[in-house]
């Protein structure tokens, strides 16, 4: 490891809580908890613990969910269990939305106030600067809606943690990296400017949530102040990245927030078992070091991301990034669960072979300029 040139030091504050990573949703869901200890496992591994200020959090109350969310809703997570599920009065379920999207699994609650307590933690660190940069990789679960869960997500703690930080912060920017769209933090703001909402992720009218088109831009007085970036299968990470600097530099500059929000759902990675991308692991990471360098501070938050070493690799290799350390390829060799790694014992295994690029250069080049256009209204 060694600390990549930069004289902008940050104060960094990590929030864990190793709990949050021992919840089920069930054997064939996608979404696994578990690998946010594995990724806990080596961010210490590689020493990074060493150099941030840890808090083990502890879980949101709720009241604060209520800042949100629906006593309605919140009251049927706190008494539903997988075996009173069964027992609820028709329509219960239909109404919110559980599924094999979203089941009912032991300790739901729990665990939603775990993730959600660690976010707005983290926003408390950097509202009374003690933190320049705050992660929480349990967080960043955007689908969820005031009434209902939706995609594996059930309380939106980046709503809850934005809305603590506008008692604050005067302009709030949301940058989206996971590979669907942030639906459920535009929906919330998306009448506002004191919130810029941005997601890039794939879109083709069914691909889940179904929603981000380019025409989403807001409205109200929120017109102009939600940018969507509709892309298509198998993107490389030369074209994401370049896309990716070319609307985040102009965006930050125009709009001017006061703090930003960074969502790095891992599933945008090449190889993910939900993803249809070919990003590798450094080109993610470079999003994240290219917001970082504008020196504002930041929420660094989780999110999707279905394969469980890579998801592990990324975080951790983007924590790095956040204490401008560099980590070498060779994986620490005393952690736990070092076996998930066998298949390669490098902190960047090659994850670019997989999808055929659909996103032509014209077709990139067209998706740049209309971005730049809704952009450019923020100077009117
Ligand atoms: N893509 C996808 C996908 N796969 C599943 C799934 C698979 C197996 C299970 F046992 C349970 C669910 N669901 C989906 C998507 C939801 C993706 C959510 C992504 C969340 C995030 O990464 O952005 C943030 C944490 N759901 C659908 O596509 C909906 C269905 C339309 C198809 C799948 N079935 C299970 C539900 C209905
Ligand atoms: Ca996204
Ligand atoms: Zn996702």
């Amino acid at each position: 490891n060694y600390e990549f040139g930069s004289t902008y030091a940050p104060r960094v504050s990590y929030h864990f809580n190793p709990k949050v990573s021992s919840y089920h949703f069930g054997v064939r869901h996608p979404m696994k908890p578990f690998r946010l200890m594995l990724t806990d496992h080596l961010v210490s591994g590689y020493g990074l613990h060493k150099i941030m200020d840890l808090y083990e959090t502890r879980k949101a109350s709720d009241d604060e969910l209520l800042e949100f969310h629906t006593d309605d809703y919140i009251n049927f997570l706190k008494k539903v269990n997988p075996d009173n599920v069964n027992k609820m009065p028709r329509g219960t379920l239909d109404k919110f939305n559980i599924g094999d999207d979203c089941p009912i699994f032991h300790n739901l609650y729990e665990y939603s106030s775990l993730y959600t307590g660690a976010s707005l933690d983290a926003s408390r660190k950097l509202l009374n600067g003690q933190s320049d940069i705050a992660i929480n990789w349990s967080g960043g679960l955007h689908h969820a809606k005031k009434t209902s869960p939706s995609g594996f997500c059930y309380i939106n703690d980046i709503v809850l943690s934005i809305l603590n930080l506008l008692r604050f912060h005067p302009r709030v920017l949301y940058i989206d990296i996971d590979l669907h769209h942030g639906d459920g933090v535009q929906e919330a703001f998306y009448t506002t400017d004191r919130v810029y909402t941005v997601s890039f992720h794939k879109y083709n009218g069914e691909f889940f949530p179904g929603t981000g088109n380019y025409d989403e831009t807001g409205c109200s007085n929120g017109k102009h102040f939600a940018l969507n970036v509709p892309l298509k299968d198998g993107i490389d990470d030369d074209s994401y990245i370049n896309l990716f600097k070319s609307i985040i530099d102009p965006l930050i500059t125009s709009y001017n927030p006061t703090v930003i929000i960074q969502q790095c759902g891992a599933d945008s990675l090449g190889h993910d078992r939900l993803g249809c991308f070919n990003l590798n692991i450094k080109a993610h990471g470079e999003c994240v070091k290219f917001v970082k360098s504008f020196g504002i501070p930041m929420l660094v938050v989780g999110g999707g991301g279905y394969t469980p070493k890579n998801v592990s690799r990324l975080w951790t290799y983007e924590t790095g990034i956040l204490n401008n350390v560099l980590l070498s390829p060779e994986l620490p060799s005393d952690i736990p669960f070092l076996n998930y790694f066998d298949d390669e014992y490098s902190l960047y295994p090659v994850l670019d072979d997989l999808y055929e690029n659909k996103n032509s250069k014209q077709f990139l080049e067209d998706l740049r300029i209309r971005c730049l256009e809704q952009i450019r209204y923020l100077k009117g």
